[in-house]
């Protein structure tokens, strides 16, 4: 058995789930953040057999779109020793998503 551990957009948590339900797989939706642009997204857990772990990462790419979103750009900079962060006006894009997706072995899995 492997873990697949998505994290994708808060926007496409709940179509992922449900549509994994359909494809009748099991998961868990956590609330996530981030760290990168500290936005809110959605971490899902699905334990999947080891035959059926491309058709959930199908599934979950299937409904995972990717987005631009605009960063302020930051630099770090030296003056006299001190590391001072500055931000600049302009704004950088990044793309971010569909899902990123972390695929694990099991070593044990029980329902009690
Ligand atoms: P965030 O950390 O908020 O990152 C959002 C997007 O910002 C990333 O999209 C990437 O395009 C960009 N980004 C992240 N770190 C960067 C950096 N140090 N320099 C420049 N750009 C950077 P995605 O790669 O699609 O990642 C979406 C979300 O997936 C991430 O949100 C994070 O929550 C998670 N994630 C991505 N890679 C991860 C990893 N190696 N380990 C754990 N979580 C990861």
């Amino acid at each position: 058995m492997k873990l697949i551990l998505a994290i994708v957009n808060r926007d496409d948590a709940h179509t992922v789930s449900r549509e994994l339900t359909r494809a009748g797989f099991h998961s868990t939706q956590l609330s996530s953040t981030g760290g990168f642009l500290r936005a809110g997204n959605t971490t899902i857990l699905a334990g999947v057999e080891d035959a059926d772990v491309q058709k959930a990462i199908d599934v979950i790419k299937e409904h995972s779109r990717s987005r631009t979103a605009i960063v302020p750009a930051c630099g770090e900079f030296a003056f006299g020793g001190d590391i001072t962060a500055i931000t600049s006006a302009v704004p950088t894009e990044v793309v971010v998503g569909g899902a990123t997706i972390f695929v694990m072995d099991v070593d044990r899995f029980e329902r009690a």
